[in-house]
């Protein structure tokens, strides 16, 4: 078992404005704690400026903010916990808005009377546990009802927070790196500029194991040949009109652990394949925006660490599969997962069966969106032979890497090129282009 998240806290950094007038901009430097962690309270560290606890939800019958029985004892002392060891920091307590599409959130939005009993019902909470602010996290509009509902709501709440005579709350967001949700959805910014303290984006799991075959940079701070990276998102962020002293980076200290085809392909862009481990972290990813801080690791560790995310996990294979799939590399070869070749071939099914030879049955595969990887081979469409070799033939890896050897120098108009092999288990499949 492979530990991927040591603990359940994450670590905020404020992104300085370049600004050369004389007014005196202090860096935030926040931390998430995650009730779900058991990471003790008494045990985070003086260095931040906030401390957010999290989560608060919103109950879908009377749209109230609660916090479960379990975390209670723990969020409920929270403020009290946390300076006794830093009497000057402020902590706010962070509200969930629900799963994937934040169904909790929309639903309470929808409604006058909704939104009333959770503005009236997070104040309250907050003020009643000692916070000094509130933050809203988890909220993907993807509907443009939603969308204005949101604006309604993020006007409302703080329009009641202001109405307060004494010291009003700090309002704060959690959002995504970049303001764009999809090719056509946009949080709506200048509703969120006027309205809170600051924003924290999420700047991490641009990839997941559980979701691209190759090993990436999980949380890249620069990228250029992506848009999936923190300086995009940031650019976007201030192109859209949040201002730069608005913007919190939220870093991760996690990383992931990613299974790799062939072991000694480990650098960033090498062939990985899902593992039941990383299935259970894509269950649990609605809890990936978690992640974790080493208290005492300097900035630019966690900087480096957020870089250089890829785990490289320890695969027992025969030095014969390593070094043929070392071989691929230099013939051009690619190495499939037997998974990407079952769904390519529809679980190898008797319809897709065109030929026997004499060393097993030939398939006709055809790529689809899934099994498309970081290069675009077996893309949507694309069609392939599959010669499955036999379990029962005798063939070793010796005599099958021989026969990709010669499969892959056999350049003929009439012979289909060798496009790759997968060897895994007891199965060994040669790949070829379709014609
Ligand atoms: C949610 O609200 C309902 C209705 O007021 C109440 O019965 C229930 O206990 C609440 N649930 C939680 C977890 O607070
Ligand atoms: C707290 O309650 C919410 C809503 O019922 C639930 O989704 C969440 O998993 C619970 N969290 C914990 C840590 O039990
Ligand atoms: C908000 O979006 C969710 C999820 O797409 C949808 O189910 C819901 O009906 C939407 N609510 C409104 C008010 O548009
Ligand atoms: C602020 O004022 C509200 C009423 O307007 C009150 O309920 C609350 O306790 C006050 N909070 C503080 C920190 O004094
Ligand atoms: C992006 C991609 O190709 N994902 C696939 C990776 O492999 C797993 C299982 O092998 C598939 O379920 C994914 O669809």
């Amino acid at each position: 078992m492979s530990s991927k998240r040591l603990f359940s806290f994450f670590f905020l950094l404020l992104v300085l404005p370049f600004s050369s007038s004389s007014d005196t901009t202090s860096w935030i430097k926040s931390g998430f704690w995650y009730a779900g962690s058991e990471f003790p309270t008494s045990e985070i560290p003086t260095m931040y400026t906030h401390l957010y606890a999290a989560f608060a939800h919103i109950n879908t019958s009377n749209f109230e903010v609660f916090i479960n029985n379990s975390d209670e004892p723990y969020i409920s002392t929270f403020t009290k916990t946390v300076k006794q060891n830093n009497p000057s920091v402020i902590t706010l307590l962070s509200i969930w808005g629900g799963s994937d599409e934040s169904p909790d959130f929309f639903a309470m939005t929808s409604e006058f009377s909704r939104r009333k009993s959770f503005i009236t019902s997070s104040i309250k909470t907050a003020r009643l546990y000692g916070f000094q602010g509130l933050d809203l996290n988890g909220v993907y509009p993807n509907t443009a009802a939603n969308m204005t509902n949101m604006r309604t709501f993020i006007e409302e709440w703080r329009t009641t927070i202001n109405s307060e005579s004494n010291n009003s709350l700090i309002l704060t967001m959690g959002a995504y790196y970049s303001p764009m949700l999809d090719q056509s959805m946009k949080y709506p910014v200048e509703t969120i500029v006027r309205n809170f303290d600051w924003v924290h984006l999420r700047s991490y799991d641009y990839y997941l194991p559980s979701k691209n075959n190759v090993t990436r940079a999980h949380s890249a701070l620069y990228d250029p040949s992506s848009t999936r990276n923190t300086d995009y998102g940031i650019k976007e962020w201030i192109k859209n009109g949040l201002p730069a002293n608005k913007i919190v980076i939220g870093l991760a200290y996690h990383g992931y652990a990613w299974t790799l085809v062939n072991p000694n392909h480990n650098m960033v862009g090498s062939p990985a394949r899902a593992s039941d481990e990383e299935e259970e972290d894509h269950r649990g990813s609605k809890r990936s925006l978690l992640a974790i801080l080493l208290p005492t690791i300097t900035i630019t560790i966690i900087v480096i660490s957020s870089i250089l995310c890829i785990l490289k996990k320890k695969t027992v294979r025969s030095e014969g599969i390593e070094e043929l799939n070392e071989k691929a590399i230099g013939r051009n070869l690619k190495v499939f997962s037997f998974d990407q070749i079952k769904e390519a071939t529809n679980n190898f099914s008797i319809k897709n069966k065109i030929g026997e030879g004499g060393y097993g049955p030939v398939y006709k595969g055809i790529g689809n969106s899934t099994s498309r990887d970081f290069w675009g081979r077996l893309s949507d469409g694309q069609e392939i032979a599959v010669k499955r070799l036999s379990e029962c033939s005798k063939q070793g890896v010796e005599e099958f890497q021989n026969e990709v050897s010669l499969a892959s120098k056999l350049q003929h108009v009439n012979v289909l090129q060798l496009q790759g092999f997968c060897i895994e288990k007891e199965e060994k499949i040669l790949i070829y282009e379709c014609l």
